[in-house]
């Protein structure tokens, strides 16, 4: 007998589809998205409509804990499992202080239930936590200083706009559900434009022009612009009504030329005199920032400057404009019960430098607990990530996979996917909430995050802290969207917005800062981040869309990956040939696949290969970015060399 069960994806991306999963004879046999999700419309990306056979069914799942014995990791019972780490996390408090346990999540779930692992340790301790945000930090920082608080307009606001600018922003691989929107705006006759240093095949397709500028040069493209902007005539009459720093930002713009601007940038004046007619002339014009272009050391401030055009333009604050970077996926949902802010941290470890972090801790870490999360792939200097968390005298990584993390605990407790278990998720890039429910059981040996900790939380003296079920949770999350019809009900019936979101941000032009405008930036730096001397090529490791980040299996990781570059960029080396990627912290042997239409100075590498099969973070120094803590990923110089 076969029957449907509608959840979420819960998995890091901007989409947050409502799934339709087919069961039959217990096993779960089709996803497809809801068809009446209004964004889901009714398809899935390539990465979950293969999370059958790469995840949920994969070979290499855990089944059961496994606890390092005689330096071997081997199967143990839950119970032996569990008594063991209470019994060292609370040796670890007794004698050297909460302090010496460090909690670290990351994005491998995006669920709010997620949020009660972190409740855990502040009940326990308080205890060390991550600081900063490797993913968007940067440009969280850019948006907060310019306007005080960070949403979006909803995505059905583009039926108003009159131009797109997609910056940075790869849809066709990392968000693909903003596709239609697009392509209803183009039937419209909208123009979209795309500026990214990378020849996105899938997204250009989109897109009416692309600007490649040189690698972190936006800022240049974008002061470009502004002054074309202020030289023309084309900013709004009262732009500095709305705006703090007016003179001062007229100033920064007009420390070059136009040419000068678009030199530093590597496009022509024809190019950024384009781009600015397009979004100050064509108005209401939308500009989406991807999450990318602030992974970088001036990171921040480039985003501040996109947000800046928006100012300047008067785009910000209009049905068919914005600035979107990011929608506030927590937005709406009751979280004060689980936050104790007084136990919030006993100290912090900034996240794009964890490996240097752990390797100088004093106290040192006795205890660490992961989940959610697989840093020695996903952090920047994997080398000294997984030197780091060697130090800890006990690490324990909940997952449902042996990852390259998983690999150095002392416990590793197997845990469901997102198939298995309730939740209920925001979303980055909409409005919409959707439900996740269990579709199948987990495998037998495999506990949910929650079961886990509250089992953890029984045996150290605070079960009721975490106590009830995953149902009464969710429930509690959305108290406050309950009265206006948001309930675990009515969204097992399909996804819903979240009452309380803005259709527009910041309407009226006023912004939640101290002075209740916006805060143009006055300053940046002159010359783009330099990269290590002798590593010409810009490697910049963005995301695939056949992966999500490194939820891949060990077996697909075996041959050696392929990077992708200009025919020109690798002069005697043959398509298809192996060579040696070098940076100044690492050397991985690599595929050449060319590409003649990407520029001659950037190596691609998708994201999320493992630290110990040569990923790109194997390549890339830690370095934080200038504002918001998050990780300079795209800042690595690299060069190649023969196969030795
Ligand atoms: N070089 C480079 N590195 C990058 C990036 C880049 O662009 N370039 N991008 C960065 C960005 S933006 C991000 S957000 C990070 C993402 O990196 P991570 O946050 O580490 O994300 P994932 O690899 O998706 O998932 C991590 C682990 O979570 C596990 N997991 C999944 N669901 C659950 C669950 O319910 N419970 C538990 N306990 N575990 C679960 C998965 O099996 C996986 O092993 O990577 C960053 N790293
Ligand atoms: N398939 C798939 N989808 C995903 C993910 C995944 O792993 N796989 N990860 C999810 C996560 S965690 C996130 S944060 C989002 C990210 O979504 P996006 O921001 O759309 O994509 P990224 O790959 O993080 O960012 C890289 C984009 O920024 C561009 N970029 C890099 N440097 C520059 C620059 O200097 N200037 C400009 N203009 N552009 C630059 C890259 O060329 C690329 O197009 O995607 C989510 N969606
Ligand atoms: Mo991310």
């Amino acid at each position: 007998m076969s029957h449907t069960v509608r959840t979420a994806c819960t998995r890091d991306c901007p989409d947050a589809c409502q799934i339709i999963a087919t069961v039959d004879d217990g096993k779960i046999v089709k996803l497809k998205g809801d068809p009446a999700h209004p964004i889901t419309r009714g398809f899935l990306c390539y990465r979950t409509d293969h999370y059958l056979e790469r995840q949920q069914y994969s070979p290499e799942r855990l089944t059961t804990p496994l606890i390092r014995r005689n330096g071997a990791l081997e199967p143990a019972s839950w119970d032996e499992a569990l008594d063991l780490v209470a019994s060292k996390l609370a040796e670890a408090r007794a004698q050297h202080g909460a302090e010496s346990v460090f909690y670290y999540s990351s994005g491998g779930s995006l669920g709010m239930m997620k949020q009660l692992n972190r409740h855990f340790f502040e009940h326990f301790g308080p205890v060390t936590h991550k600081r900063g945000d490797i993913c968007s930090g940067a440009g969280d920082a850019a948006q907060l200083a310019d306007m005080g608080h960070e949403d979006a307009h909803d995505l059905e606001d583009l039926q108003n706009s009159q131009a797109i600018v997609l910056w940075g922003k790869n849809v066709s691989e990392t968000g693909v559900h903003l596709i239609p929107h697009l392509k209803a705006a183009k039937a419209r006759g909208v123009p979209v434009i795309q500026i990214d240093p990378v020849h996105n095949a899938q997204t250009l397709k989109l897109s009416d022009r692309h600007y490649a500028p040189a690698p972190g040069c936006d800022g240049f493209v974008a002061l470009g612009v502004a002054r074309v902007i202020l030289d023309e005539g084309w900013a709004h009459e009262d732009a500095a009504s709305w705006c703090d720093n007016f003179d001062e930002f007229m100033a920064l713009a007009h420390r070059h030329t136009v040419a000068e601007w678009a030199a530093l940038a590597d496009l022509s004046v024809a190019d950024v005199r384009a781009i600015a007619e397009l979004y100050a002339c064509h108005k209401p014009a939308a500009l989406f920032v991807g999450w990318g272009l602030g992974r970088r050391l001036h990171g921040s401030a480039t985003v501040r400057l996109l947000d800046a055009l928006g100012a300047l333009t008067g785009n910000l604050g209009v049905p068919g404009g914005g600035v979107s970077y990011y929608f506030a996926r927590r937005g709406g949902f009751d979280t004060s019960f689980i936050r104790k802010p007084e136990n919030a941290a006993a100290r912090t470890f900034l996240e794009p430098m964890l490996g240097e972090e752990l390797l100088n801790a004093d106290p040192r870490v006795r205890v660490a607990i992961l989940d959610t999360g697989n840093p020695v792939s996903q952090l920047p200097d994997s080398k000294s990530v997984a030197a780091g968390l060697s130090r800890v005298d006990f690490l324990v990584v909940i997952d449902p996979f042996l990852t390259d993390t998983a690999e150095l605990a002392h416990v590793v407790l197997p845990t469901t996917t997102m198939l298995e278990e309730h939740d209920v998720v925001g979303s980055y890039g909409h409005h919409y909430v959707s439900l996740a429910q269990p579709v199948v059981a987990p495998p037998e040996g495999v506990l949910t995050d929650l079961a886990i900790y509250q089992a953890l939380a029984d045996r150290l003296g605070f079960g009721d802290a975490l106590k009830g079920s995953a149902e009464s949770w969710i429930e509690r999350f959305l108290a406050p969207m309950a009265a206006r019809g948001v309930t675990r009900e009515a969204l097992s019936k399909g996804g819903l917005r979240k009452p309380e979101a803005p259709r527009v941000v910041f309407p009226e032009r006023r912004f939640p800062t101290p002075s209740g405008r916006f805060q143009l930036i006055t300053d940046f730096p002159g010359a783009p981040a330099a990269l290590d001397e002798g590593y010409p090529l810009h490697l910049l490791s963005i995301s695939s869309y056949r992966t999500q980040a490194s939820q891949m299996s060990a077996a697909s990781q075996q041959e050696p990956a392929s990077i992708t570059l200009h025919p020109d960029a690798a002069p005697g080396h043959e398509e298809g040939s192996l060579v040696r990627l070098v940076s100044p912290i690492g050397a991985v042997t690599v595929r050449l696949r060319f590409d003649a239409n990407q520029r001659r100075d950037v190596v691609i590498y998708a994201k999320g290969r493992w630290g110990k099969f040569g990923g790109p973070n194997s390549l890339i120094r830690a370095r934080p970015t200038d504002a918001g803590e998050g990780a300079a990923y795209y800042d690595q110089g690299v060069r190649l060399e023969p196969v030795i």
